[in-house]
């Protein structure tokens, strides 16, 4: 029997593999047996014919690929790369890649090629949390576990549907919901998690900075500010007072859409519990304003003290299964590593571990800006930037301005192929080993199950063949993945406070690794004075507002048995009973004045571009929004690419789409 752990979202379960089946590790702490659909398949997803399985290259995209060898490719790599300025050439990795490949990565890119263009899909997914965490923290450092549900009163959901999207994670909250936990969903759907919440609050798209403005001001009118806390703890309090208490609650609770009683019952709730914990997940982060509605949520937590307590704090569930793995090896092009940044100090540190004098002192391009800068070579892994990027149209014909697109997948169907010049065979999960850290900060072994596929290899392997053929051969000497994790480990003694040298490989394959546990028990933050920092934010009301030819809100989000564009999940031989994948939720007021009956082929458009789907009607929706899955996956021919100004995260969810039936 092997054990290993899951390898699609952040909840991170640990699985068995035995005689050639899967279960869940009963004695593993996040899901104690359980699996969901996606884990239970893991296995069908290596054996699919859309496996790709050698590595192929063309000059223009006009032209079919031909198969080649890893030599020709990773030879004209390497010579494109050497013919280019450092600045021309990106790297767009993923939260999906192991640890050992993200460090790899980063290493080559940053620490030998020069380039800190180095980012990755987590860009449009927990950036705007890893910006909160920093501005209010000191620190990207989540103080909560999932363990905590069975501790507090009362969950807040917002904008975070974990029924589809942290399946097994659900499950411990239905168990703890029964042991009396209150649940509060807020979410302007009535979405499957909010079936089971006590309390369902549909506000208006991106209103929450306005929703927890008010309760904030509340906590302090009604005198629940922890001051003990505040006192040693917290900034700003006695600055920012005022301007919490001056929060016009007719005025915002209209913007919120919600009505005073509605407000009433939330608070009702509220006051009466003793330990709180609000989580989060892309209805807050994927927003025009992510960073303020984080900050928004946290203030909140802040003010009555409750953090760094057994079933209490804010919670941002990750939703990448190594999300929080890349942000620690510092995969983003805003970090450096290991949680150091681009001050002198960082950078000397840095440069002296990996023995290097090439090291930029710039931030690098984020993944929301490769596509628009003209770069000359982009390396893209374990991503599908031309499915998940926003304004689709605009990014497909950025894409083909650049003249080297390369492409590392384990699968041949994904929409970035269609503009790639050259694509190399990955080794999937079951495949390989490795480590990731999942949503709680525990650290897991993935282990090989089965044979690697003969001409696929790991991600790390791919880098250290670009790496050693550009010349650094000694400096990326590495035998196997814990050689790597090992230099990894040796690195975040660099910053304490990740404290991942304690672990071990042999250590990992017995039972995993929670790092950063004495930070909360020790209520440490990491600014200059060692107090979180309260910020007082409002609504700019930036996204794009729906108008008289535009006049839905499209939501977006996940559908349970799908993992994004379903490379590994929509199979033709799959195991999976599929929920539907391709629908557009709409009201029931809507599809009469539009004549739309349930099953209708429709057409959706915003001022972007346009796609077909299903039409589902149902009460669950806002009637001034629909809901298209990302399981569509021309869903981002809609989407606005309005960015946060601070994180550069996509305001995926509030774009505005008009809805016709297609005859
Ligand atoms: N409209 C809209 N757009 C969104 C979102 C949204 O909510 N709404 N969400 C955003 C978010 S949060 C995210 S995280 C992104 C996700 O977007 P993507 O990351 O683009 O989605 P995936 O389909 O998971 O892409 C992973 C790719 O990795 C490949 N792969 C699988 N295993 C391996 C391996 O072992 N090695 C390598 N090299 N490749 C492998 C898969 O075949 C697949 O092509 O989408 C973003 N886009
Ligand atoms: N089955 C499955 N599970 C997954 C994934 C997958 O592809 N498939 N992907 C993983 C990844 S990478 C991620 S990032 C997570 C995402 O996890 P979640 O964010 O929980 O999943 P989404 O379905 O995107 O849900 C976002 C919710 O935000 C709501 N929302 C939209 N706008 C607003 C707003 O302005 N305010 C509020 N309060 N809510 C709003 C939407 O209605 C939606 O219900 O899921 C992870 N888990
Ligand atoms: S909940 Fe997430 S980690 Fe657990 S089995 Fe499902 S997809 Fe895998
Ligand atoms: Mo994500």
């Amino acid at each position: 029997m092997i054990k290993s752990v899951c390898g699609y979202c952040g909840v991170g379960c640990g699985l068995e593999f035995e005689e050639n089946k899967l279960i869940g590790d009963v004695v593993y702490p996040t899901n104690e047996g359980k699996l969901c659909s996606k884990g239970i398949s893991e296995l069908v997803s290596i054996q699919t014919p859309t496996r790709l399985l050698r590595p192929q290259l063309r000059e223009d995209i006009k032209n079919e690929y031909k198969v080649t060898s890893w030599e020709n490719t990773i030879s004209t790599i390497a010579n494109k790369i050497k013919q280019t300025s450092k600045e021309k050439v990106g790297f767009y990795l993923s939260g999906q890649l192991l640890t050992e490949d993200y460090y790899i990565a980063n290493k080559l890119g940053k620490g030998f090629i020069g380039t800190n263009n180095v980012d990755t899909n987590s860009r449009t997914c927990m950036s705007s949390a890893v910006s909160a965490h920093k501005k209010a923290f000191g620190i990207d450092y989540v103080p909560v576990r999932m363990e905590d549900v069975h501790k507090a009163n009362l969950l807040i959901l917002a904008g975070a549907n974990t029924a589809e999207a942290h399946v097994v994670f659900h499950n411990r909250i239905k168990k703890a919901k029964k042991a009396g936990l209150k649940i509060i969903v807020i979410d302007p759907r009535f979405t499957d998690t909010a079936k089971i919440a006590d309390l369902h609050l549909p506000l208006k798209p991106n209103s929450d900075i306005d929703f927890f403005n008010l309760v904030s001001k509340r906590i302090i009118d009604e005198e629940l500010v922890d001051e003990e806390f505040i006192k040693t703890h917290v900034n700003n309090y006695e600055l920012l007072k005022n301007k919490f208490k001056r929060v016009p609650i007719t005025k915002m609770l209209k913007r919120t859409g919600l009505t005073k009683e509605q407000f009433e019952d939330f608070w009702l709730l509220y006051k009466n519990s003793e330990n709180i914990i609000s989580a989060w997940t892309m209805g807050l982060n994927q927003s025009a304003q992510g960073v303020d509605k984080n900050l928004a949520l946290i203030n909140t937590h802040l003010l009555s003290g409750k953090i760094f307590k057994e079933g209490n704090g804010p919670f941002s569930l990750t939703g990448q299964p190594n999300a929080m793995g890349g942000r620690e090896v510092g995969g983003l092009s805003t970090m450096l590593a290991v949680h150091l940044g681009f001050d002198k100090e960082s950078i000397k540190k840095v440069s002296e571990f990996w023995n290097t004098k090439k090291i930029n002192k710039n931030v690098g391009l984020t993944a929301t800006q490769m596509m628009d800068a003209n770069l000359d070579v982009l390396i893209i892994c374990h991503t599908d930037p031309v499915y998940h990027l926003p304004n689709r149209n605009k990014v497909e014909k950025l894409i083909q301005k650049i003249p080297m697109v390369i492409e590392i997948n384990a699968y041949e169907n994904s929409e970035t192929s269609n503009f790639a010049h050259i694509k190399l065979p990955a080794s999937p999960w079951g495949e390989k080993e490795g480590t990731q850290t999942n949503l709680d900060r525990t650290i897991t072994k993935q282990e090989k199950l089965t044979r690697t596929s003969i001409d696929c290899k790991p991600d790390w392997e791919i880098f250290q063949l670009i790496a050693e053929k550009l010349g650094y051969k000694d400096e990326f000497n590495y035998s196997c993945s814990q050689d790597i994790f090992e230099e990894f480990q040796e690195m975040t003694k660099l910053n304490p406070h990740l404290n991942i040298s304690e672990t071990s490989y042999e250590k990992l394959k017995e039972a995993p690794f929670i790092w950063g546990e004495k930070i909360r028990k020790n209520k440490e933050f990491f600014t200059e004075n060692k107090k979180a920092n309260l910020y007082f934010v409002e609504n700019k009301l930036l996204s794009e507002k729906a108008n008289l030819k535009y006049p839905f809100i499209l939501l977006t989000g996940r559908t349970r048995d799908q993992w994004h564009s379903g490379t590994k999940t929509n199979l033709p031989k799959t195991l999976l009973k599929f929920k539907e994948l391709n629908f557009c939720e709409i009201h029931p007021k809507n599809a009469k004045s539009l004549n739309i009956k349930d099953g209708d082929i429709i057409k959706i458009s915003s001022i972007r571009g346009e796609i077909e789907s299903k039409a589902l009607i149902t009460k669950s929706i806002r009637e001034d929004t629909v809901f298209i899955p990302v399981s569509h996956r021309g869903i981002n021919y809609l989407t606005n690419d309005l960015l946060d100004k601070e994180s550069l995260q996509p305001d995926y969810n509030h774009s505005a789409v008009k809805i016709e039936k297609l005859i």
